[in-house]
């Protein structure tokens, strides 16, 4: 899984850069194109079953699963800008594009190597647009909660009790460093070659958000948790409620629900807000290192 550098807050200067929506294809090598996507997978767009939680057997079926990216950039070696989002755009990663992606832009690039690849999640702004297949509501929502992500649900155990939940979630995300599978190959970024088009995801990865320990290699999405943490039984698991359950009152038995080199993760509200910061990858199964960013 991703692990959050606990790194400490950067400036976000890339904010401050100017954006480029087409960089000129006047190179001796030519030029091919890149369409960038985003994609939640089938988890986010059909559900997690409950063999994607091998140890307590719940399934979670998204209702709502929105997100507002922003300053895609994509660099060449010496951070020379190629193409960029020139304003944020919201997702509802639970719509399915039924075989199109969801694009967030089509550039032209020139045919070399572009290994700097970076992206961010949040904040939520006033020049937010819908993106494809996401709605004026959905950018409303985003900007009533001042939220980053957004997710709605819900779980259901195998003997059929179900949890509804509603998290809006604030903290914006830099992803930079994204490398990922072209061609068979781990690349970093994205090369272009003369005449080719290649399709960059930004890849979002909803089982993460039910993951039991924040840096293991054997972390595994869990509810049960989540599910006993709805205090007053009305079937809806709110944020306030998890910020109410000190993570080390979890029986192992339901989660190590480890957090590693992490301070200040301390209940499991803070653990959900950490979890959402840990969704963004690229290409698939490819990844980026995250940092916090100064707001
Ligand atoms: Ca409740």
């Amino acid at each position: 899984m991703t692990r959050i550098n606990p790194m400490p807050r950067v400036l976000p200067l890339f904010v401050l850069g100017v954006a480029l929506l087409f960089a000129p294809a006047c190179s001796d090598s030519g030029s091919g194109t890149v369409t960038v996507t985003t994609w939640g997978e089938l988890l986010i767009e059909d559900g997690l079953t409950s063999d994607i939680f091998p140890k307590d057997h719940w399934s979670v079926k998204y209702s709502k699963f929105l997100l507002v990216y922003h300053s895609v950039t994509i660099a060449d070696a010496n951070n020379k800008v190629g193409a960029q989002l020139d304003h944020p755009l919201v997702f509802d990663m639970t719509q399915k594009a039924q075989g199109t992606p969801k694009t967030l832009g089509t550039y032209s690039l020139e045919a070399e190597a572009w290994p700097n690849v970076s992206y961010q999640m949040g904040p939520i702004t006033s020049d937010a647009t819908a993106g494809d297949l996401a709605t004026a509501d959905d950018v409303a929502l985003l900007q009533n909660d001042q939220a980053t992500v957004h997710v709605e649900g819900t779980g259901t155990s195998p003997d059929g009790v179900q949890k509804t939940f509603s998290w809006s979630f604030p903290t914006p995300t830099f992803f930079e460093g994204c490398h990922g599978e072209q061609d068979g190959k781990e690349v970093d970024g994205v090369i272009v070659t003369n005449g080719g088009t290649q399709n960059v995801e930004l890849t979002v990865h909803g089982d993460h958000l039910f993951y039991d320990d924040l840096q293991s290699e054997e972390a595994v999405p869990r509810f049960q948790a989540l599910a006993d943490a709805d205090a007053n039984n009305d079937g809806v698991i709110t944020l306030q409620e998890l910020d109410q359950v000190p993570l080390y009152t979890i029986p192992i038995d339901k989660g190590s629900y480890g957090t590693g080199a992490l301070g200040n993760v301390n209940t499991l509200g803070d653990y959900e807000r950490t979890l959402s910061r840990t969704i963004g990858h690229y290409r698939g199964e490819g990844s980026c290192n995250s940092k916090s960013v100064a707001q």
